[in-house]
């Protein structure tokens, strides 16, 4: 089967207007070829990402972020609490802004998250996911983020297999499987990682809006490196003083390398303002 990617979005909204999740909005992206997209607005706890490059659509199950606030336990999705604004920036950047997030007066919290999409050729894309969040409280908070980056490489989800690399201010891994297509997943000063099955991950994660009792914090560990349908877990441990701001970001890419370059000298600079902030914890 040949069609050009161009031509989806529609009957994918005709699709998705069909499927249980038809009261759940849909963002998409489009870089060239390529498309992404990111359903309900951070409140779905299956799936809730597609990328389509090459001609397959469907490489993208999850790519979700939760929260864990100092006082709190509980592991929150970022859109349980709180609604956001989108705002499509650019065909291919959009932006999502949670006001006085938080599960009570003691975490509350504004986060920004853009998620950029960026064809580097037909085939080869990249997304880049950047999240800067401000403490809104009058005490210093400590701030657990977590992403969950669920890629079905090749659009077969049973076959892939997932190594770590990890490296200096990067938790890095590569995603491949039975094809020649290959994906590159980083997490940019991130603190902790698990490496799973789709569903350990997803079960690591609330599937209504709270997982509480337990404190959650990534084992760092490639438990199953497949194949198997694999999921990745990042996490971002940091404190705020009052009114201060934290940026950190994570990409992954599809038959390109996991960093775009246009924003690398910012995720540098991300990554000394971590750097200068563990410093003086
Ligand atoms: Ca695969
Ligand atoms: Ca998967």
């Amino acid at each position: 089967m040949s069609y050009r990617l161009s031509v989806v979005p529609a009957s994918v909204a005709a699709l998705l207007a069909c499927s249980t999740q038809a009261l759940a909005q849909t963002r998409t992206l489009n870089s060239g070829s390529t498309i992404y997209q990111q359903t309900g607005d951070f409140t779905a706890t299956t799936g809730d990402s597609r990328l389509g490059t090459g001609g397959i659509f469907d490489q993208l199950f999850a790519n979700t972020w939760y929260f864990r606030t100092g006082s709190f336990n509980g592991v929150r999705i970022f859109s349980s609490l709180v609604t956001p604004s989108y705002t499509q920036e650019a065909a291919n950047v959009g932006s999502w802004r949670w006001l006085n997030n938080g599960a009570g007066p003691t975490d509350r919290f504004d986060a920004t998250l853009r998620i950029s999409l960026n064809e580097v050729a037909p085939g080869a894309a990249q997304v880049l996911n950047e999240l800067t969040l401000t403490n809104r409280t009058a005490t210093a908070v400590t701030f657990n983020i977590f992403n969950r980056i669920d890629l079905d490489l090749s659009g077969t989800n049973t076959d892939d297999r997932i190594a770590a690399a990890q490296a200096p201010g990067v938790l890095a891994f590569r995603q491949s499987d039975a094809s020649t297509n290959f994906a590159n997943i980083a997490g940019f000063g991130a603190d902790r990682f698990a490496v799973n099955t789709s569903t350990n991950i997803r079960n690591l994660f609330p599937t209504s809006s709270l997982n509480a009792g337990t404190i959650l914090n990534l084992n760092n560990t490639v438990t199953n490196a497949g194949p198997a349908d694999l999921a990745v877990a990042l996490q971002w441990t940091f404190t705020l003083n009052p009114g201060e701001s934290f940026s950190l970001a994570s990409s992954f890419a599809i038959n390109a390398p996991a960093i775009p370059a246009p924003g690398a000298a910012g995720l540098l600079l991300a990554g000394g303002a971590l750097a200068a902030r563990r410093r003086r914890r």
